[in-house]
């Protein structure tokens, strides 16, 4: 049996079927759980499937995304699908150890064996892009219902298809999955539109970004900015640093925010390495997003100056 003939034949063998994901759910894996769900209903009707966890949060346009509430009993003899999570931990309601049976579908690197039956593989870029690819390579039948939530997982995890996981295959299932009937204009509305207070705070951020000689853009918040811009100091660091992401002749950008804790600092790169500039200050991330906690505006403008040299290269 190849990978995907595992899952047909755990799905095939059991007539109850939990579905988990990760908490705080992300479109895909909203998309992967209820889109699973559909394709499971539509091609094996009799079976029971139930999607339990926490809340979907601004996911909730999405069709049939509402936890479902299910009994502890539910699990004797049951298969227990966890989706999109890498660690045990993340996983929505913990019950999913108690089936007998279990399997996992991920994309993310592999990091600890959750479950008995383990299929990961991070060359897809969303988890709803491994459950097409599987549905599409057994021949399963998709209705618009769940192939608007697998294409609703697949474009919000490839960043509206512009991330560097996006290749051919990508956008193979994504055609496929358009030969349903299904609204991408409702899904990219739901997605994209925003309320006007919170593009207007947007917009207050935008206006008081600076530059350094060597175009690194950078916003500094001090107490005083945040407090106006009525956002906590989280949400003025790690949601705000995303306003200059597309400023054209930069390629390396960074928002300081002052909080109690001390200034946070939120560094961005297109295409710079600038994990050792936040190493160097005690924190860290990933090659192209880190972040630090600096003591001071002092040490904030130290930060900046080593970013600065690091961009005249761009
Ligand atoms: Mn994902």
């Amino acid at each position: 049996m190849d990978r995907y003939e595992v899952i047909r034949d755990l799905i095939e063998r059991h007539d109850r079927i939990a579905i988990h994901r990760h908490t705080n759910p992300d479109g895909d894996a909203v998309g992967s759980q209820i889109g699973l769900k559909h394709i499971i209903l539509d091609n094996y009707p009799g079976k029971t499937v139930v999607c339990p966890g926490d809340p979907p949060g601004r996911y909730s346009f999405m069709p049939d995304s509402s936890p479902d509430t299910v009994d502890d009993s539910f699990y004797d003899g049951a298969l227990a699908i966890v989706l999109d999570t890498s660690s045990a931990s993340l996983i929505s309601d913990g019950r999913y150890a108690s089936a007998k049976t279990s399997l996992r579908i991920d994309h993310h690197l592999f990091l600890e064996e959750i479950c008995g039956t383990e299929i990961v593989d991070p060359t897809f870029e969303s988890c709803c892009g491994i459950i097409a690819d599987a549905s599409i390579s057994l021949g399963l039948r998709f209705s618009p219902l769940s192939a608007g939530l697998l294409f609703t997982g697949i474009v919000t995890d490839s960043g509206r298809f512009r991330y560097d996981s996006v290749n051919s295959r990508t956008f193979a299932l994504a055609s496929k999955l358009m030969e349903q009937d299904f609204s991408t204009n409702d899904i990219y509305r739901n997605l994209y539109s925003d309320s006007y207070r919170s593009m207007a705070t947007r917009a207050s951020f935008l206006l008081r970004v600076r530059f350094t000689e060597h175009r690194v853009a950078y916003i500094y918040s001090t107490a005083a900015d945040v407090a106006e811009s009525g956002l906590d100091s989280f949400s003025a660091s790690r949601g705000m640093v995303g306003t200059m992401s597309e400023i054209r002749g930069t390629c390396i950008w960074v928002n300081f925010t002052e909080s109690d804790s001390g200034v946070l600092c939120e560094i961005r790169s297109s295409d710079r390495n600038i994990n050792g500039i936040a190493v160097k200050y005690g924190g860290g991330g990933h090659a192209k997003a880190s972040g630090a906690t600096l003591k001071d505006r002092e040490e904030a403008m130290k930060l900046l100056s080593d970013l600065d040299a690091l961009a005249a290269s761009c």
